[in-house]
């Protein structure tokens, strides 16, 4: 299975909105095969497949101890968030900097599996937190557009300094 590329802020394709998935295919299930496998690899608990450049409403999340349990949304929707839990944050897009994020302490999404079925999951503690977070990125919003615009810009200065090293 192929490791694929994740892009880091600030680069401008991670504000991208990504749009439904109209149709699941073997195409789909490949590609969020593909996203688990470069989530472990990393290692993260969850990746957008706005991180992969692929903008299409396709999240993957794995929280278990294991790394066993994955878990593949498609077109996934917030129907209902109970409660607030602060959290350290980080990011795949983001390397090396977490900040405490406020997010719903228990959230409910409807999505379609890998499968094409329609699925409804109730989550909460470090799933719900990383749904969120997987949410957010197929809206084109990063956990750093919670911080102050100072902390942001100094993240951003400090990885745009880091990035340029690597050319
Ligand atoms: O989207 C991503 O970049 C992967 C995120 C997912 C995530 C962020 C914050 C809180 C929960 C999940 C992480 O960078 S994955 C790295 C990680 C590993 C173990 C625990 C928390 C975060
Ligand atoms: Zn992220």
């Amino acid at each position: 299975m192929s490791i694929l590329e994740i892009l880091e802020f600030p680069d401008s394709r991670l504000r991208k909105k990504a749009l439904p998935v109209t149709n699941v295919t073997e195409k789909e299930y490949d590609l969020a095969k593909q996203m688990l496998s470069s989530m472990y690899q990393a290692p993260g608990i969850g990746l957008a497949a706005t991180q992969v450049n692929v903008h299409q409403r396709l999240i993957v999340c794995d929280v278990s101890e294991h790394q066993d349990s994955p878990l593949i949304l498609i077109n996934p929707v917030l129907k209902e968030s109970f409660g607030s839990a602060e959290s350290q944050e980080g990011c795949l897009s983001v390397p090396g900097f977490h900040e405490t994020v406020t997010r719903a302490s228990e959230i409910l999404v409807a999505a379609i599996d890998e499968h094409g079925n329609p699925i409804s999951k109730e989550a909460d503690g470090l799933l719900a937190i990383c749904i969120q977070h997987e949410m957010d990125h197929l809206d084109g919003k990063l956990f750093v557009d919670y911080l102050s615009s100072t902390k942001r810009q100094l993240i951003r200065k400090k990885l745009l300094k880091i990035q340029k090293l690597k050319d």
